[in-house]
């Protein structure tokens, strides 16, 4: 039987977020690894798999495509525990996914590709990086305030905004260079992530 087959870069917490659920839901899938500046990636982009340019790529097995690391959390997600029924918890549920793409994926994410990937490292001036640290407190401040002492950000459960919150947060202290000790709610909540049953690091390759 035909099965999907997802796109990914193997350092991406993008690519991560989908990675994870799909772990975390036990499905089945083909892994295609695209890392950057890969061979891999470039054949990739010129077969036309990433149709935005960009991964992760889901393809499923019927030949339809989906871009948009949180709108495959979205997809897979849907029918699930993984998003709540109600309205209102789901439209709170997306508006921690779109903080996430708008306000925190460019500045945790990017502070720690400036760090980690050789090729970024001419951009990473001390100017740059010292008010990306500044902003990214302020970013993990907010969320540290979002739990509200709760052990999730949605609801008593789980949900994909928790997934798509933990993709860059879970290295934002060893990659980003983030002051982690700062956020002891945070801490805890990534501990209760990597506590689910079916949970993959960001290392791990399917
Ligand atoms: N908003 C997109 C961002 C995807 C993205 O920026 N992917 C990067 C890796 S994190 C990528 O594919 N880079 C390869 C390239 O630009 O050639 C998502 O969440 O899926």
């Amino acid at each position: 039987m035909a099965q999907m087959t997802l796109y990914s870069m193997p350092s991406s917490g993008n690519s991560y977020k989908v990675r994870l659920l799909l772990a975390l839901l036990g499905r089945d899938y083909v892994h295609v690894a695209c890392e950057a500046g890969s061979p891999a990636l470039a054949e990739a982009k010129a077969e036309g798999k990433a149709p935005l340019g960009k991964l992760p790529v889901l393809h499923l097995a019927d030949g339809r495509v989906l871009n948009e690391s949180d709108a495959i959390l979205w997809y897979l997600g849907a029918g699930t525990d993984w998003v709540p029924r109600d309205p209102y918890d789901q439209a709170r549920m997306l508006s921690w996914m779109f903080f996430e793409q708008n306000r925190h994926e460019p500045v945790i994410a990017v502070r720690a590709a400036l760090l980690c990937y050789p090729e970024r490292a001419h951009l990473a001036t001390p100017e740059r990086l010292s008010a990306l640290l500044e902003e990214g407190h302020a970013l993990l401040a907010l969320m540290e305030d979002g739990l509200q002492g709760g052990a999730w950000f949605c609801g008593d459960r789980p949900t994909i905004a928790d997934i798509a919150l933990y993709g860059y947060t879970c290295t934002a202290g060893t990659r980003g260079g983030f002051d982690m000790a700062r956020f002891p709610g945070l801490q805890a909540w990534c501990a209760r992530m990597a506590a689910l049953p079916g949970y993959v690091t960001l290392e791990h390759q399917p």
